[in-house]
Parts: structure tokens; C-alpha cells; sequence
């Protein structure tokens, strides 16, 4: 990100780095009227709750923004936003897309989300950006500069910096998700690459999980990992136009062969292989249609239900353990002992069992029938 990039006009008045996306300055305008006012109302609860519910971006921005605040200080907001819009989400579909960087994911969901807008569907679109801590992520990068569907008044499209830190991520992904659907989104997108965790945890928030592939030279199985094919619901090799038609064609074949030797979670619902080009748009319909009869096959047998009663929980505890962990690495008695007995762990004077028991202990974490007799 460049040294010109600047908080969004949505930050509240004095916010922070706490406040981790930025936009690239652009040419300076004259101050736009209210823009002040609408700094002051971005911690305003109930006027960010009645403005969500009215579907206005301007406040669903302004939610999100609260929501990816680091600050203690908006946590209380935060938490109070979700809770009151909590029972008005849950009503979109969730559709994950993942593939290699560079697979055509975003060029993927500009063609598909620019199609769904014009059938008159509302789409919001969520980016996991995994770039560096430093970048704090880049909102309207290249990269995910979605230009059809951004010209669309049904679409919303918002990247979602990661800080580098994955689980804080998918938490985040997972509240803005709630926070689209309050503001009425009928089905939301989220990307992310495929790249090593992120993909894992944004299977545990969504409905249906695209892996968007490519054709690739020799064996085309080595590039992706054996495990990421097994959580999708759907396969597509993108970019089937010119000359890479046969390609294309020769390794949705033998993506279609091996996914006999993989393991299916359902027995009842054999994941599809598609060829499509983001560019051209030819197969694109053909992938929806499938993402439309794997959601009916999920909603019959009753694996939607049961894959968010599951989701909900796991998101509970992967709060709660985060939640943990904050709370045990901010007692300042354990930062100094831990220094301590990391030193003498690695000398081999103690063992890491009565290392961790003693800083547990420190933390006010050890049951007292739990410790050595
Ligand atoms: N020929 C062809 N090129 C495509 C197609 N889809 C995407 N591309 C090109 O592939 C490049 C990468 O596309 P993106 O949509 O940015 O890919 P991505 O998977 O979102 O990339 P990351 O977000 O960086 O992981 C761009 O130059 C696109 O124009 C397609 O269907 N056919
Ligand atoms: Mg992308």
C-alpha cells in the first residue's frame, strides 16, 4: 500500500490505526457535505442498526468498519451492532470461492455477481485478502477492483484486511457476512486464496464451496492440495477460451477420474467438475446452476441445517479460545515469566509440561485440583 493511503470516510472522528482498512488517496475535492456528520454517527448504534436495515451501504460500511476495529474501545459497539442484527441475517446464501492466486477468482465473481445483479438479485461480495500485516490489506487494489459488478446498484463489494492474522480474519468475515444479510443481501461471496488456513476457515462459514482451478502443465493434482478438494462442493477449471480450451477440457478430466479416489464427505452429492471462463463468461451459468441444485440437495437432506448448527458453534469456540489466548498473553505477570521460562525450556533446566503449568498457574488458569500433589 502506498504512503498515500488514508482511513475511509467512514472512520470515526480520531480513529486510529485500531481502524485496519485504507484507501488510496485520490484527487483532492472539496470536503463533502456531512461528510463530518458521518464520521460522528459511525459509533452510533441504533442509527447504524436502522440504516443497515433500510440496506443503505453507507452504514453497512460504517458496521463493518466497527466490526474490524482493533480499538477495546469499539468492542462494546461492536458487539451490541451484531447482537441486535443477529436475528435478521441467516437469510442469504453463503458461497465460498477459492482457488490459486490468480486462478480468475475475482475476474470469477465479477462475471457471476454482474449476472446475479441483472436477474435482480442483491450480491454482496467479501474478499479475504491475505496480504502482509504492513499492507493492513488494500481496498480497491487491482486486484479486487470488481469493475462490472461495482457499476451495479443490487452489489456490495468489500475486501476484508486480514492484519495478518488468519483466525482474526474469519472472525470478522463471519460478523460482516451477518452484517450483509441484515442489510438484505440475498447471496454472498466471499473469496479467498487458496493458499494454506484461510480456505479451511472460510469453508467453516459458508453454504456451498467453489474451488476455482486451472489447467496447469504435468500433473495438475500437485499444484492443489489434496485436502482443499476434498471441501469442495463444486469444481470449475476457469479460463476454457482460445487455445486453452483443450487444456482446460484434459484437466477437468482428470480432476473428474480423481475425484473418485477422494474422500466425499456426502455420499449423496458427487461434486461436479465445470469448465468456464471468467472472461468470456461461457460456462459461468452452468456453474450457478449447479451452486443452485447443490443448495437444494442441501436444504432436502438437511445438510444446510446441520452445516450451520455446526458452523455456529465452531464459531463460538474459536472465539472463546481466541478469547483465552488474548486474555492470557495481556497479564503482564505472565509475559515476564514466560520470557523466563522459555529461556530456561530451551537450556533443557525444565520441561515444557512444568513450564506451561506455571505459567497457566500465573494466569490464574490451573483448577486447583489440577495441580501436582
Ligand atoms: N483468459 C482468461 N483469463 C482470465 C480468466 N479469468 C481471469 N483471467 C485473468 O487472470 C488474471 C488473474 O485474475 P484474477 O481474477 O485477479 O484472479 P484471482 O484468482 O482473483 O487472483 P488473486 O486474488 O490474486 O488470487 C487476470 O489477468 C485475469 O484477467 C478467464 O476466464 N480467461
Ligand atoms: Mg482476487
Amino acid at each position: 500500500m502506498s504512503a498515500e493511503s488514508t482511513p475511509p470516510d467512514w472512520v470515526p472522528a480520531g480513529g486510529g490505526p485500531e481502524f485496519a482498512t485504507r484507501v488510496v488517496g485520490g484527487v483532492p475535492q472539496p470536503a463533502a457535505p456531512g461528510a463530518a456528520a458521518a464520521r460522528a454517527r459511525a459509533l452510533d448504534v441504533p442509527s447504524l442498526v436502522a440504516g443497515i436495515k433500510a440496506g443503505e451501504r453507507g452504514a453497512l460500511a460504517r458496521g463493518i468498519t466497527l466490526i474490524e476495529s482493533r480499538s477495546a474501545a469499539h468492542r462494546g459497539a461492536a458487539e451490541r451492532l451484531l447482537n441486535v442484527l443477529m436475528p435478521f441475517s441467516g437469510n442469504a446464501w453463503r458461497i465460498g470461492i477459492t482457488g490459486a492466486p490468480g486462478a480468475g477468482k475475482s475476474t470469477f465473481i465479477d462475471t457471476l455477481g454482474t449476472r446475479l445483479c441483472e436477474a435482480g438479485r442483491k450480491v454482496a461480495v467479501l474478499s479475504v485478502d491475505p496480504s502482509s500485516p504492513i499492507s493492513h490489506g488494500s481496498i480497491l487494489g487491482d486486484k479486487t477492483r470488481m469493475e462490472c459488478l461495482s457499476r451495479q446498484p443490487g452489489a456490495f463489494i468489500r475486501p476484508s484486511p486480514s492484519g495478518g492474522e488468519i483466525g482474526g480474519v474469519a472472525r470478522r468475515t463471519r460478523e460482516t457476512i451477518t452484517l450483509c444479510e441484515a442489510a438484505g443481501f440475498e447471496i454472498v461471496l466471499v473469496e479467498t486464496v487458496g493458499v494454506g488456513q484461510s480456505e479451511v476457515l472460510v469453508r467453516e462459514m459458508v453454504d456451498c464451496f467453489l474451488l476455482l482451478m486451472i489447467a496447469g502443465a504435468g500433473d495438475e493434482l500437485q499444484g492443489i492440495k489434496k485436502g482443499i478438494v476434498e471441501l469442495a462442493d463444486i469444481l470449475a477449471v476457469n479460463k476454457a477460451d482460445g487455445e486453452n480450451c483443450t487444456r482446460v477440457e484434459a484437466t477437468r478430466l482428470e480432476f473428474e477420474r480423481a475425484l473418485h479416489y477422494f474422500s466425499i464427505a456426502d455420499e449423496a452429492w458427487h461434486p461436479p467438475v465445470l469448465a468456464c471462463s471468467s472472461l468470456s463468461s461461457e460456462g459461468v451459468g452452468e456453474v450457478w446452476v449447479q451452486v443452485e441444485r447443490f443448495m437444494s440437495h442441501a436444504e432436502l437432506t438437511g445438510q444446510f441445517a446441520e452445516r450451520r448448527h455446526s458452523q455456529s458453534l465452531s464459531w463460538l469456540s474459536a472465539l472463546l479460545e481466541q478469547g483465552l489466548h488474548e486474555a492470557f498473553s495481556s497479564k503482564r505477570e505472565v509475559v515476564a515469566l514466560r520470557r523466563a521460562l522459555e529461556l530456561e525450556v530451551v537450556a533443557g533446566n525444565v520441561s515444557a509440561p512444568y513450564a506451561a503449568r506455571r505459567l497457566l498457574e500465573a494466569a490464574g488458569l490451573v483448577m486447583e485440583n489440577n495441580k501436582p500433589q
